[in-house]
């Protein structure tokens, strides 16, 4: 990936993070966007003494359509030479009844993991379209299989295969290579975001069954990445040995 430029929202914790440190650590330079600036200068620093790559860290909610258009628009030129787009951002708010659901979680996971997905992409596949480039979205296994109480969340990772499916007819003559990735439980802090900061609870998801790590994903992310020019790995499903679908899970 050396002198490859990789744009990664949602880069200040788990997956998105992940995929930062697999990528720098293989030579790529970075634009690593986040909402939370603290933790993301900190870890641009980080990468930048640990890997000696170059790296960009924009702070930036991916909700906000005009923060999106200005900050890709404003990029220096260099930096506008995106390779890949890993569309890592994303959360899950609330494990309720659809009747019976909050729908501010309802709108933010739309906004953040639908809507915020397609303004980037809208703003970054036309940089690549006179040279080549690849999308990586991370998708789940929700979006392939509802579970109870997650119908909005799975919804969204449903709309993110369909943009991801769709994403790669539209670009069936350029050199743009899509892919949607689509892990099961990874122990991030997925869990304690969707419990509003309970972390008893968000500790309960994960008892009795071994979770994926979020570097378990950057590694997949990376592979596909890593593939010959005529290779595009269209999706990946992966999940613990102890989970078939996002609902069932055996426990110990
Ligand atoms: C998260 C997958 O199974 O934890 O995208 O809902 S699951």
């Amino acid at each position: 990936m050396k002198n490859k430029i990789v744009f990664i929202s949602g880069a200040s914790g788990g997956i998105g993070k992940a995929c930062a440190e697999y990528f720098a650590k293989d030579g790529a330079n970075l634009i690593i966007c986040s909402r939370n600036m603290e933790k993301l200068n900190d870890f641009r620093d980080f990468l930048i003494n640990s890997y000696g790559v170059n790296v960009l860290a924009i702070e930036l909610d991916v909700k906000n359509r005009e923060k999106v258009v200005e900050t890709i628009e404003n990029l220096d030129e260099n930096w506008k030479n995106i390779d890949i787009l890993i569309n890592n951002a994303g959360l899950a708010k609330g494990l309720e009844k659809l009747y019976e659901g909050n729908l501010d979680d309802f709108e933010d996971m739309i906004d953040t993991n639908i809507k915020g997905l397609l303004y980037l992409t809208r703003q970054i596949v036309p940089l690549m379209v006179e040279r080549k480039g690849h999308v990586i979205n991370i998708g789940s296994t929700a979006g392939i299989i509802a579970y109870p109480n997650g119908t909005v969340y799975c919804a969204t990772k449903a709309a993110v295969k369909f943009i991801s499916d769709g994403l790669r007819m539209d670009l069936i003559d350029k050199e743009i290579k899509v892919t949607n990735i689509q892990p099961g439980m990874v122990e991030t802090d997925f869990s304690v975001v969707r419990f509003k900061g309970d972390k008893n609870k968000a500790d309960g998801v994960y008892k009795g069954i071994e979770p994926l790590r979020a570097e378990d994903i950057a590694d997949i992310v990376l592979y596909t990445a890593k593939q010959p020019k005529h290779v595009q790995i269209c999706e990946v499903t992966v999940t613990p040995v102890h989970q078939a679908t996002g609902g069932y899970v055996f426990k110990n």
